[in-house]
């Protein structure tokens, strides 16, 4: 039986312009994972440095933080049976070309650089973003 988790979600600039934000909140709820938190922000640079902070020496980091730093996210916690594992099952492969149909990101995105959805990639990761985004109490 898998554990109850916490993951940090977090749905991308493109998506929240795009207005593809209800539509990925109604696939994240259908799962039956439950969205502990919600809320808005548009990101400081520090803190998208720090969250991608295994990418700094990759080319695209410049555009990486300039892209998630471009508009407002919508930034969550999703909680439930296997809850990391189940988000990034739904979100799909990282980069949308390789992301399978009746994915998120197999149906919404078509550009690595503009991939829709963030999830965290592992119980570690789920607490230090949990903590990054939403405070040391959350
Ligand atoms: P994931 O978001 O699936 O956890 P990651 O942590 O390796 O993947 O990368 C974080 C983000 O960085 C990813 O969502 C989009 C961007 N990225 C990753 N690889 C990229 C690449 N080859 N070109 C452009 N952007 C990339
Ligand atoms: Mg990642």
């Amino acid at each position: 039986m898998a554990d109850i988790e916490r993951t940090y979600i977090m749905i991308k600039p493109d998506a929240v312009r795009d207005r593809k934000v209800g539509e990925i909140i109604t696939r994240i709820e259908r799962t039956g994972l439950t969205i502990e938190r919600l809320d808005m922000a548009t990101l400081d640079a520090d803190t998208v440095r720090e969250h991608y902070a295994h990418l700094a020496d990759k080319p695209f980091f410049a555009d990486l933080v300039a892209f998630m730093t471009s508009g407002p996210v919508v930034k969550m916690i999703v909680s439930g049976l296997g809850a990391i594992g189940k988000m990034r099952t739904i979100m799909g492969a990282t980069n949308p070309l390789d992301a399978a149909p009746g994915t998120i990101r197999g149906d919404f995105a078509i550009d690595v650089n503009s991939n829709i959805i963030h999830g965290s990639d592992g119980p570690d990761t789920a607490a230090i973003e949990i903590r990054r985004f939403f405070g040391e109490d959350a």
